[in-house]
């Protein structure tokens, strides 16, 4: 079979940044937006941009993962020749081996990739949420004859050194590159989403792993190294709206700017819809104690408090008195009477008891998965 280009999304961080949201789940299958989970933007890319072919590279709680990606029906990825494949660290000859890094990962799963036998690898991150045409960067990569393209844009100066930060020629060809540098030298960010061409890449990390200087890392090792060998390696320049959403504040205000009438993000956008594996929920149920202003609220959920830009996932209850203000509301979660929430992300099936109150106003507030707070014992 011969795929012109396969993509591999890398969702086997750890999200320990996300703390007590990703305990129990991989950080891509986090829910966002009411609907959604994390990794349906970038899924939902592959299947807009025209990709058959996707592999998923997970190693923590890939459970919630699988159940979410299962075969790639809900993306349309599922048809003759095409589908998502959940690839996990296995135990081969030489005992098992975790993903150490990024290269790492895309090494120890060569055995899939030749199977696809691709022209062309595409790199993605499990925890974007951003609309891109993966296709229009590859002519860019075609166009410049390129061995290695690197997807970028310009990020405000005092957030670069969170970021690989480049400077490139006339020509859009990258002449120095830096993975999280302490002193940026520019603004221009790479959004690590690489092209790159299969059969250069495989070599490169045969012959690395043959020796012993292996490369982990695409950011410290494989860039670095492709610079210094001259090999091609351009940028392509994206203007959207993109966010790495692998921390609590980052989390939290993408779903803000979600609920933003301003913001970029066109989710009603026709030609470029996102999907999601939806479940069935009963319609919403708003008794006349309910408040709902600039909020999304999802299908399944019962209100009677009320409710001010802020998002209820599928299936919350939230109950009289109770106010929530600019937060975020993950599936199935309960609120209790006269609970007050502002800025919090509640995760998914948690309890919060009468009365409590969760305020964010200095650090976003966070009740994790599953987790009861303020219900006391003659409540119950
Ligand atoms: P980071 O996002 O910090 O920087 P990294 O932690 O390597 O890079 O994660 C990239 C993606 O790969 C994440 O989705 C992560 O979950 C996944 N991943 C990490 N280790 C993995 C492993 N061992 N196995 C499988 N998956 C793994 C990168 C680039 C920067 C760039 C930013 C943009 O290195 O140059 O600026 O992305 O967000
Ligand atoms: P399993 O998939 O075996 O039932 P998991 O712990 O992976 O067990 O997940 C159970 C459910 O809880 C899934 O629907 C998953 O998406 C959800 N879940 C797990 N952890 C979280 C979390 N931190 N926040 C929100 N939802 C979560």
């Amino acid at each position: 079979m011969k795929n012109e280009m396969l993509a591999m999304i890398l969702a086997g961080g750890k999200g320990s940044r996300l703390g007590k949201l990703t305990k129990n789940i991989a950080k891509p299958a986090v829910p966002f937006g009411g609907r959604y989970r994390i990794i349906d933007f970038t899924l939902s890319n592959c299947a807009n941009s025209g990709i058959k072919n996707v592999g998923v590279v997970t190693q923590y709680q890939p459970l919630a993962l699988n159940n979410h990606v299962d075969n790639g029906t809900s993306w349309g990825l599922d048809g003759i020749n095409s589908g998502v494949t959940i690839l996990q660290p296995y135990a081969g000859s030489e005992g098992g081996k975790w993903f150490e890094g990024t290269a790492h990962a895309i090494y120890q799963n060569i055995a899939y990739i030749d199977e696809m036998n691709p022209e062309y690898l595409l790199v993605l991150s499990g925890d974007h949420i951003y609309k891109m045409d993966y296709e229009e960067m590859l002519e860019t990569h075609k166009a410049n004859e390129a061995s290695l393209t690197v997807a970028v844009l310009e990020v405000p100066e005092k957030e670069a050194s969170r970021f690989g930060i480049m400077n490139t020629d006339e020509n859009d060809r990258i002449i120095e590159f830096e993975e999280k540098p302490e002193n940026p030298k520019s603004n221009l960010a790479s959004m690590g989403i690489y092209i790159f061409d299969w059969s250069r890449l495989r070599e490169v990390l045969l012959s690395s792993y043959s020796k012993d200087d292996h490369m982990l890392d695409f950011g410290k090792h494989v860039i670095p190294s492709y610079l210094e060998g001259g090999e091609n390696v351009f940028v392509y320049r994206f203007a959207g709206y993109w966010k790495d959403v692998g921390t609590i504040d980052s989390l939290w205000e993408a779903n803000m700017e979600f609920i933003n009438p301003e913001m970029n993000l066109d989710i009603r956008d026709k030609s470029w819809r996102v999907y999601s594996r939806n479940t069935i929920s009963p319609p919403n149920f708003l008794t006349d104690t309910a408040s709902v202003t600039d909020s999304l609220i999802v299908d399944g959920c019962y209100v009677a408090g009320q409710i001010e830009n802020s998002i209820l996932s599928n299936d919350v209850q939230v109950k009289e008195g109770s106010k929530i203000t600019d937060s975020f509301i993950m599936p199935g979660a309960s609120i209790g009477r006269d609970v007050t929430i502002h800025r919090a992300i509640i995760g998914e099936g948690a309890v919060v008891g009468d009365n409590t109150v969760i305020d964010g106003t200095e650090e976003v507030g966070v009740v994790g998965y599953s987790e009861v707070i303020g219900v006391t014992m003659d409540e119950g």
